[in-house]
């Protein structure tokens, strides 16, 4: 009978045994499913924090005499001669300030940015184009506004390898805005006119929302960047690019200076 007993006894530890042991395994695949949903978290891209952005801000000056400006002869088209000041606007800028220079943040931002939902616009007036340096970011559109009482051809012509497509549009006087974008990131893309030489302009393709374009004190302020090192850029469209290094402490300011020509220089090409 003793004998007997402990058996059942055993029997019925193994039993309690086997259970406790099925309660371990539920537990511990429970627990691997909540890991998993915490790394595929962990992979999102990480959101800008708000409260942490600081500010990047500086000027480009151009040392040197800045050329005069070249007289553009508007005669081919009598509705283009009659407005607009009719001068070349390669090296411009107050005082020692230049002006159109594409301010952007090459390197160092890893986090992803959506392109911003509103459009940036540039209008053909007085058979110029305004701006004559656009930054746009990847994707964002762009529109195109014909103001004169003439037909303007607008040609894009993106670098071979940049990834942008080239293209080129009649737009007529009165015709609707036309909406465009550039997939790829691209510095001073150029856009001419077909119908009229002397348009020229340029499109900077940003792959962050961070840059600015200097205005015609040679200012730029770029908001809202995160706290980081960075490798900041300007980029003339006859000057040429230079970087910088740049580290931005959280909430920071930094006030970056840049400076093209030089003795005599006439500002390139
Ligand atoms: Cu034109």
């Amino acid at each position: 009978m003793k004998h007997a007993n402990g058996r059942v006894m055993f029997s019925r530890m193994l039993a309690l045994m086997a259970l406790m042991a099925l309660a371990l395994l539920v537990s511990c695949s429970k627990n691997k499913g909540t890991n998993e949903e915490s790394n595929a978290a962990e992979t999102k891209a990480t959101p800008v924090d708000k409260s942490q952005v600081g500010t990047v801000e500086g000027t480009v000056n151009f040392t040197g005499t800045k050329p005069t400006p070249k007289k553009i002869d508007m005669s081919q088209d009598p509705v283009c001669a009659k407005k607009g000041e009719n001068t070349v606007e390669t090296v411009m800028g107050n005082a020692q300030g230049l002006q159109n220079v594409f301010v952007y943040v090459k390197d160092g931002f890893n986090g992803t940015a959506d392109a911003p939902t509103t459009s940036v616009t540039i209008d053909q007036e007085g058979c110029r184009y305004h701006p004559h340096v656009l930054g746009v970011m990847a994707g964002q559109t762009i529109q195109i506004k014909n103001d004169d009482n003439t037909t303007h051809n607008i040609h894009p012509t993106p670098a071979a390898d940049s990834g942008n497509r080239e293209w080129n549009e009649s737009q007529g006087p009165g015709a609707p805005p036309l909406e465009k974008s550039f997939g790829r990131p691209e510095v001073m893309l150029p856009v001419k006119c077909n119908q009229h030489p002397w348009m020229k302009m340029y499109i900077n393709v940003a792959k962050n929302p961070y840059f600015a374009v200097t205005d015609a004190d040679g200012k730029f302020n770029i908001k809202d960047l995160p706290p980081g090192d960075y490798t900041l850029a300007a980029v003339h469209e006859s000057m040429g690019e230079q970087t910088q290094k740049v580290h931005l402490d959280p909430k920071g300011a930094q006030t970056v200076t840049f400076t093209f020509g030089g003795a005599g220089s006439s500002g390139g090409k």
